[in-house]
């Protein structure tokens, strides 16, 4: 039953008093007022900071405030007056920590001092800054080979300390950078960079104002891009259609109630945000797509046939594309039967939407993590791509991909060099620029970093930001393998489970967060800067004060390491870190896009990166767009799944009270669930057929066939609108389940959104 909000209506759209009564309760913190409402001001205005909610573009003008209910949780999460101190640390053993959920973790608050594991107490004490520095530098020095460290980032680390950590890294000796993006939108690079030549969207936010239909992929925008709703209405509103893919019905993607919009909520009212709503099967996408192609390829035949103009955008195919006949003799031999098997959508289904697109003059489509987190993630994205350009959707304004990322600078520090197969003309710029050769051999991903870790070659290991332990699949193995390295360091602001598997030596490094003033050792006020799914690079400034004297800018925590462990021969640290806009001059040089970095940023809006396809410069092998020479897969993980009726395929998604491994709350206000989280949603008729019913308790087990029990314990069945053999829960709590060997085939991103499972029905 739809929950009542506080006007008594019955909230069937999202935003709207439900939103505003969260974001009163957000600002309040736990009892304790925030200096939230001053503090939500700044995000995304000019003088502010960068919202680390998500990486959605920011409106051109930057005036006005834009309120969004998770942007408000994020930033409040942040600007907490709770605090983890030395004597937090002092009377809880590493230990005793271990037992507390994520959530009471990082309602701790944000750490306030240095500290280093103590094996003989079990406890983490203080210790000074430039005694972990040197400590941590000989320790990485101690290493037989630099290959043995694995150097972690997330993705808020902004371009200053991303770019300082990647080069520390590179003059330490390897390429190792799992990042969290090897998690996410790894197969949007991977495909897009084969496609067509550049691994990011090729959109800005002002196309979404001209496109005349806007797809909309396995993605929940409602939760983890508020923003984007007030974007997807817009264009509904005039007119626009908005067809979305999704395997549940996400409340967002319906309606939504515009909580800046006074007269709206004295209303009660709310506005669409989507025309069309289509649910696939999971990993039914890549069907989904070339079933459409195969439309639109039949649609032109009649249209020859009746002499009517082709459907297809000749001109583009004919100048810019390659592999079109293949493609097209590929699409034209897959068969409806398989189109609708995988998809799970009919032919009728999949026609309609074809049709909306081939009345459509101008084109988006836009993914995450529904469509990147399986097995064919990149066959997937190659094949939308694919479908894109029979139209010429791209590099036109109003149409183009848009792959929206998650962390708020995940695509910045991509940029700015955190890979482990880094361009070579970046490595060859960076040579240039310190006169020293770079490691040219490939580094490690996540999932290369986990089998180092647990096969014993990792012997070190580094996290700019994040929650590696528990972001990670197979959490539980992987526990095991960080507590056996010699060195672990965390650069955080809040304690998570990740720093609470300490190596032979610990430690604990707190940094200040976005909305925080960050001043130099002159007391001047440094900015930092991000890169949003736009590629539009802004600035971002604090504004609160630090959550504690001893805090240091990650600038600065990258720069003691560095200087600790590579010296300063080859680059003077010190005077990089007390300058930001020394940092950005180094970028700038080594990557020649930034043009005029440091007057650019500071423009109201920043400015955009220059993006090859957007320009229709196609820096691919063949100089063109390539089409996809991929064939469905022979199954889907749902297919395996379905040849008995005890075997499921498992997404693992957000609640719409997290971020990522933070959890904020126990409530998914948009799906009714409240209080709780170890849920799992399944189609009623699948409930019965396990001989469940409502509520029962199961515990899930994991059937990746490699001797290796996985077992989430004691979930509760929630009957749910969602397709048959598909179930549906909540990361990071089912991570145990996921297997890191079931990645994405050249992504390696681990398949998290089609993990095969069976359940144990616990006791009624
Ligand atoms: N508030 C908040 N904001 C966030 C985050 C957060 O945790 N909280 N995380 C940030 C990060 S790092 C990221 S990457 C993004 C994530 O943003 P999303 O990609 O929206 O994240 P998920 O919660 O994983 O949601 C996946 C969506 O895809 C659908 N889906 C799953 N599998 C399939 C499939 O096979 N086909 C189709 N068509 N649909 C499918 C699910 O039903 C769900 O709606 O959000 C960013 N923003
Ligand atoms: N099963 C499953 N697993 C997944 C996913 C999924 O959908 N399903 N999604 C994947 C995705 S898309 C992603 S991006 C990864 C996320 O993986 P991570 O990026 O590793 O995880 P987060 O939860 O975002 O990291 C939270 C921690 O970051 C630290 N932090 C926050 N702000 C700052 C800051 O400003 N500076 C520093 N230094 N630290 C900070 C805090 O200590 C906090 O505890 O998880 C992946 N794992
Ligand atoms: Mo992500």
């Amino acid at each position: 039953m739809a929950k009542k909000d506080c006007t008594g209506k019955s909230s069937k759209a999202a935003g709207g008093w439900g939103a505003l009564k969260s974001v009163g309760r957000q600002l309040m913190g736990s009892g304790k007022p925030l200096s939230g409402a001053k503090t939500m001001l700044k995000a995304n205005q000019p003088d502010g900071f960068d919202c680390p909610g998500c990486a959605w573009g920011d409106p051109e003008h930057g005036s006005s405030f834009e309120f969004c209910e998770n942007g408000v949780k994020a930033v409040a999460w942040e600007a907490t007056k709770a605090r983890v101190t030395p004597e937090f640390f002092a009377s809880h053993t590493v230990t005793e920590l271990r037992s507390w959920t994520d959530y009471d973790l990082e309602h701790q608050g944000r750490l306030t001092h240095p500290v280093r594991y103590n094996p003989a107490t079990d406890k983490y004490e203080q210790v000074d800054w430039e005694t972990a520095f040197a400590e941590i530098g000989a320790a990485l020095n101690a290493l037989d080979d630099p290959n043995r460290a694995e150097f972690y980032t997330s993705g808020r680390a902004s371009n200053e300390a991303a770019f300082l950590y990647q080069m520390f890294v590179r003059l330490y000796g390897t390429n190792n950078f799992p990042d969290c993006s090897n998690m996410c939108h790894e197969a949007s690079g991977v495909a897009l960079t084969e496609a067509i030549g550049i691994g990011k969207g090729t959109v800005l936010l002002e196309d979404f104002e001209k496109a005349d239909a806007i797809f909309v992929v396995g993605q929940n925008p409602g939760t983890n891009h508020p923003r984007m709703l007030a974007d997807l209405r817009k264009a509904t509103l005039r007119g626009a259609r908005v067809v979305v893919f999704n395997t549940l019905k996400e409340k967002g993607l319906h309606r939504f109630a515009d909580p800046q919009n006074k007269l709206e909520m004295i209303r009660g009212r709310s506005e669409a945000t989507s025309t069309d709503y289509y649910r696939p099967r999971l990993g039914g996408d890549m069907a989904v797509f070339r079933g459409m192609a195969k439309t639109v390829f039949a649609a032109d035949e009649v249209a020859l046939a009746e002499g009517r103009p082709s459907v297809l955008d000749h001109a583009f195919i004919t100048e810019h594309a390659h592999g079109f006949d293949a493609y097209r003799a590929l699409v034209e031999s897959t068969s409806w039967e398989n189109i609708e098997e995988q998809s799970g959508l009919s032919r009728s289904q999949i026609e309609e939407a074809a049709e909306i697109y081939m009345s459509s003059d101008k084109v988006i489509t836009t993914w995450a993590m529904g469509v990147t987190q399986h097995k064919h993630s990149v066959q997937t994205i190659r094949e939308i791509a694919s479908f894109m350009f029979l139209r010429g959707n791209i590099g036109r304004p109003g149409a183009g991909l848009c792959p929206v990322r998650g962390h708020s600078n995940v695509q910045g520090d991509r940029t700015v060099g955190i890979n482990e197969k880094a361009p070579e003309p970046l490595l060859d710029a960076m040579e240039r620029e310190l006169g020293v050769p770079m490691p040219r051999d490939p580094g490690h991903n996540v999932l290369h970093a986990i089998g180092a870790m647990l096969n014993g070659q990792a012997k070190a290991f580094i996290g700019l930001g994040g929650n590696f332990a528990r972001a990670t699949p197979d959490s539980q193995l992987i526990a095991q393998a960080l507590g056996n390295l010699d060195l672990t360091v965390n650069v955080a602001t809040k304690l998570n489970h990740g720093h609470l598997l300490p190596g032979k030596a610990s430690y604990i490094l707190p940094c200040l967060g976005r909305t925080e003033i960050d001043r130099n050792s002159q007391g001047a006020r440094q900015i930092v800067t991000v890169e949003d799914s736009m590629s539009m690079v802004h600035g971002s400034g604090g504004i609160n004060l630090p959550a504690s004297k001893e805090l240091r800018s990650e600038v600065g925590i990258v720069a003691g390491i560095a200087k600790a462990t590579v010296g300063s021969d080859v680059v003077d640290w010190d005077v990089l870190a007390d300058d930001n806009d020394k940092i950005r001059d180094l970028i700038a040089r080594v990557l020649p896009a930034f043009g005029n970095y440091n007057e650019a940023v500071r423009k109201p809006r920043g400015f955009h990166l220059y993006n090859s396809a957007a320009a229709r410069d196609w820096q691919t092998p063949t100089g063109r767009a390539n089409f996809s020479d991929a064939d469905l897969p022979d199954q889907t993980e749902w297919q395996r799944a379905n040849s008995d009726d005890q075997t499921f395929v498992l997404q693992t998604f957000r609640s719409h009270d997290q971020y990522n491994t933070t959890v904020y709350g126990m409530d998914d206000r948009y799906r009714g669930v409240y209080g709780e989280r170890q849920v799992v949603f399944m189609h009623p008729e699948d409930v019965a057929l396990l001989g469940a019913e409502a509520g029962n308790r199961v515990d899930v087990i994991g059937c990746h066939d490699d001797g290796f029990d996985r077992v989430a314990e004691n979930f509760r069945l929630v009957p749910y609108d969602i397709p048959r053999g598909c179930v549906a829960g909540y990361y990071p709590e089912l991570n145990v389940l996921v297997p890191y060997q079931a990645f994405g085939d050249k992504s390696f991103t681990p398949a998290s959104k089609s993990v095969m499972v069976r359940f144990r029905l616990l006791e009624k």
